[in-house]
């Protein structure tokens, strides 16, 4: 049976600066499980296969089945139902917030964290699968039952029509199908296994052209595997990074998740690196294509993008951009002298990854740079430790439900899920009972903060500063983050005022001021907060953006969400600690909250960038604004934004955004108008928020009988559809949402709403 592991090693090439906490690894033991637990995970599976074109998010049931067993309740208080908003009782508020607490805290690890299915984007497996195959290390670090879950996975995301989106929910494109049939092949399945799935994927690729319409960024992996040539992909000239820093597109100056995914690929192109030609590669190169492969006019494939791929066309300067690189500069970059410049450019590139690979302890920003410095570590040098001390991390990004075994967007979402469970139990004014589970998670926030910044000249690696600040996942990661430092100070200051002896000491105001010093220095001149770092460069840039499938990744661009949490944090802290830098810190609320004003829409919206879509945007807006001391009767901004939100409730109470918000800036609800717990908790905190309770309390009486009666019998939530978001296009899984905001938002409402004696 499968089983997850929290915190722990395990291998001598794992480093780590705090003993593993938050680390989530799925290992196999063919031992473990009794049989009734193996009939109980089964089941499980063959439910989520027979409904999966209807229901394509899995609900995260390995973990809860394990978890169950681990963490037993004494009792489980009887579940309640309310018919109308008249039924509405603190009893049953409260009955409800004590039934979804107690079972959220069963799902707490040891450690103090909220473990969780991160999944959702369907192109991140492949990136591992083509790396493992490519380095000859599929079989030493997948075993059959890795293979097998892998396996699954990709069947169970197969849509009806034979190809795979880009993401679980997202119809097909040649992006996913191609990847994901080549993963499968590489799994070891057949050209016609799967009882006529793999040749209904081989059709559809085949019906839309063939994998030379693949976009750029699976052009590269194609290339990588051999079944598809460099010359058919635009340049990636690593050379870019010999540029003087004042170019406005210095790779330096752009999103760091944007930069480190083409510092790899452009080291590999530099390289133009293909892997060994097996008996597979050469079957795939008769598979893919419409045509015989020698016939391929590589020159023209360039440019080539199959219409449903389609998010971010490319402008006309970017083709003679690309091809001007490709004809005039590549010829002489590959032969002497021009070859001498290359191997300059591939030398720094490669030292930029090794810096990358060191300071997040291998695990690296991200699923795709993770992965793509892998392989270039064992394109240096197959032998060399660098790709010893990348291996073991692989399994970090690795997360088994009963829809099968996934990469995840990031090695977890830990300190970000911790970060609002805390806030959400304390917002119940019940967290005398929670205390436990408070004084883990305190743990967990206080073993996560990022003790020191990168080592040499912060300036030269292009890195901002860390010390203080909180990722997204683990300190191991390390990568600071302005709004995962905002909602881990806000998490850390709001239990600095409980007991002690309840849930653990506080933080040292020493490292409280490190993070305040974090987000003063993550502000830009227009006064909104980035996500990692400053914005370094110009948002026209955006027109040199050559993933056609996502939207605004060239730079960091300032969000309402991380201004709003900023400011948040901020004011938490001024609060609680008056006399430190008031004057930066009043200056910088008001500078944010003005931003935030700013970039709302005239209809009172924002837009939501990592979560769907708008309820979200409303969220952290409006938050944002009343700690920055705005409120409904001194600004039009909080009274434009609540009647945008209540125009937006559904018949059954609650909201319901769609994936599609996010994609076409424009708001729309599900399928069938139905509602959302997360979407519903979003907007009755926003509402709450802004004084709705004094003005008209029955909208939010509406919500809150929603979220009541959709809880399950267990105290657990149902897990809707994907309800998280990157650069604009991806979706990706926040599994524990659907616990943390029915919690927070019936929290918010028991204290606003019902007299709490
Ligand atoms: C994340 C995850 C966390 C997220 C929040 C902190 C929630 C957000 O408020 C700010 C942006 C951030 C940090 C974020 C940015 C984009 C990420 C890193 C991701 C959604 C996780 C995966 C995604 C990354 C870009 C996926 C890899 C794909 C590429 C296009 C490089």
């Amino acid at each position: 049976m499968w089983k997850l592991k929290i915190a722990e090693g395990g291998s001598p090439w794992l480093r780590s600066v705090n003993n593993h906490v938050g680390r989530q690894v799925w290992e196999f033991d063919p031992k473990l499980g009794s049989p009734e637990e193996l009939m109980e995970i089964e089941k499980a599976r063959e439910t989520f296969h027979k409904n999966r074109f209807r229901t394509k998010h899995s609900s995260d049931l390995m973990m809860r089945i394990q978890f169950a067993k681990e963490n037993p309740r004494d009792v489980v208080l009887p579940q309640v139902k309310v018919k109308d908003i008249e039924d509405i009782t603190e009893e049953t508020v409260t009955r409800t917030l004590k039934r979804a607490i107690s079972f959220h805290s069963t799902l707490q690890s040891h450690d103090g964290h909220w473990p969780g299915d991160y999944g959702g984007p369907m192109f991140l497996l492949p990136g591992l699968v083509i790396t493992l195959s490519v380095t000859g290390a599929l079989n030493a670090i997948l075993s059959e039952e890795h293979k097998k879950e892998m396996r699954r996975y990709l069947y169970n995301h197969q849509n009806e029509d034979g190809g795979w989106g880009l993401h679980i929910e997202g119809s097909s494109t040649m992006f996913g199908t191609v990847l994901s049939y080549i993963t499968l092949r590489l799994l070891g399945e057949g050209a016609n296994d799967g009882e006529g799935a793999m040749e209904k994927g081989r059709d559809w690729i085949l019906e839309h052209g063939g994998a030379t319409y693949i976009t750029s960024w699976g052009k590269m992996w194609l290339s990588v595997l051999g079944v598809y040539e460099w010359s058919g992909n635009n340049p990636l000239p690593p050379e870019i990074w010999l540029l003087p820093y004042v170019l406005p597109f210095h790779p330096g100056r752009m999103w760091c998740h944007c930069r480190m995914v083409y510092l790899p690929m452009s080291y590999l192109y530099g390289k133009r690196f293909v892997g060994p030609i097996t008996p597979t590669v050469l079957s795939l190169r008769k598979e893919l294509y419409t045509i015989p492969y020698h016939h391929i006019d590589w020159n023209q494939s360039r440019n080539l993008c199959a219409k449903e791929d389609l998010y971010y066309p490319h402008p006309l300067v970017q083709d003679i951009l690309w091809a001007s690189l490709h004809n005039v500069v590549e010829p002489i970059l590959m032969r002497w002298p021009g070859k001498k410049l290359r191997e300059k450019a591939i030398k720094m590139a490669i030292e930029h990854i090794h810096y990358e690979d060191e300071n997040t302890r291998y695990i690296c920003i991200g699923p795709v740079n993770k992965v793509l410095n892998m392989l270039c570590c064992w394109v240096e040098d197959p032998n060399s430790e660098a790709f010893k001390l990348h291996l073991p991390r692989i399994y970090d990004y690795l997360w088994l439900a009963e829809d099968g075994m996934k990469m995840q967007g990031y090695n977890g979402s830990s300190l970000w899920d911790t970060a609002f469970a805390v806030q959400a139990i304390v917002s119940t004014n019940l967290s005398e009972e929670y205390g436990a589970a408070l004084r883990k998670a305190h743990k967990y926030i206080k073993n996560s903060q990022v003790l020191e910044d990168c080592p040499g000249d912060l300036n030269y690696w292009y890195r901002h500063i860390s010390k203080g600040a909180w990722p997204f996942s683990t300190a191991d990661h390390g990568w600071p983050i302005s709004d995962c430092t905002a909602e881990g100070l806000k998490a850390a200051l709001l239990l600095s005022k409980f007991q002690p002896e309840v849930v653990g000491e506080p933080l040292d105001a020493k490292r409280l001021y490190d993070a305040v010093n974090v987000i003063l220095s993550l502000q830009n001149a227009d006064g909104g907060f980035a996500t990692y770092e400053l914005t370094r460069s110009y948002a026209c840039l955006e027109i040199i953006n050559p993933a056609e499938t996502f939207g605004d990744i060239v730079i960091d661009y300032p969000y309402v969400e991380c201004t709003s949490a900023a400011i948040q944090a901020l004011r938490l802290f001024s609060k609680l600690y008056p006399g430190h830098r008031r004057q930066e810190i009043e200056h910088c609320i008001e500078k944010a909250a003005a931003f935030i004003q700013e970039i709302q829409d005239s209809d009172g919206s924002w837009y939501g960038s990592w979560g769907v879509c708008f309820t979200y945007g409303a969220w952290f807006g409006v938050n944002g604004l009343i700690a920055a001391g705005k409120d409904f009767n001194n600004c039009s901004s909080v009274r434009k934004a609540c009647e945008f939100l209540l125009s937006k409730q559904l018949p059954s109470g609650g909201w319901g955004e769609s994936y599609l918000s996010s994609q076409n800036k424009v708001y729309s609800n599900l399928e069938g108008n139905r509602s959302h717990v997360v979407n519903t908790g979003w907007a009755m905190l926003a509402l709450i928020s802004a004084g709705q309770a004094k003005r008209d309390p029955t909208p939010l009486h509406r919500a809150a009988k929603y979220l009541i009666n959709s809880q399950m019998e267990n105290g657990d939530f149902p897990q809707q559809e994907i309800i998280g978001v990157f650069n604009r296009n991806c979706m990706i899984s926040y599994s524990a949402y659907r616990n943390i905001f029915p919690i927070w938002a019936l929290g918010e409402y028991r204290n606003h709403l019902l007299e709490v004696h």
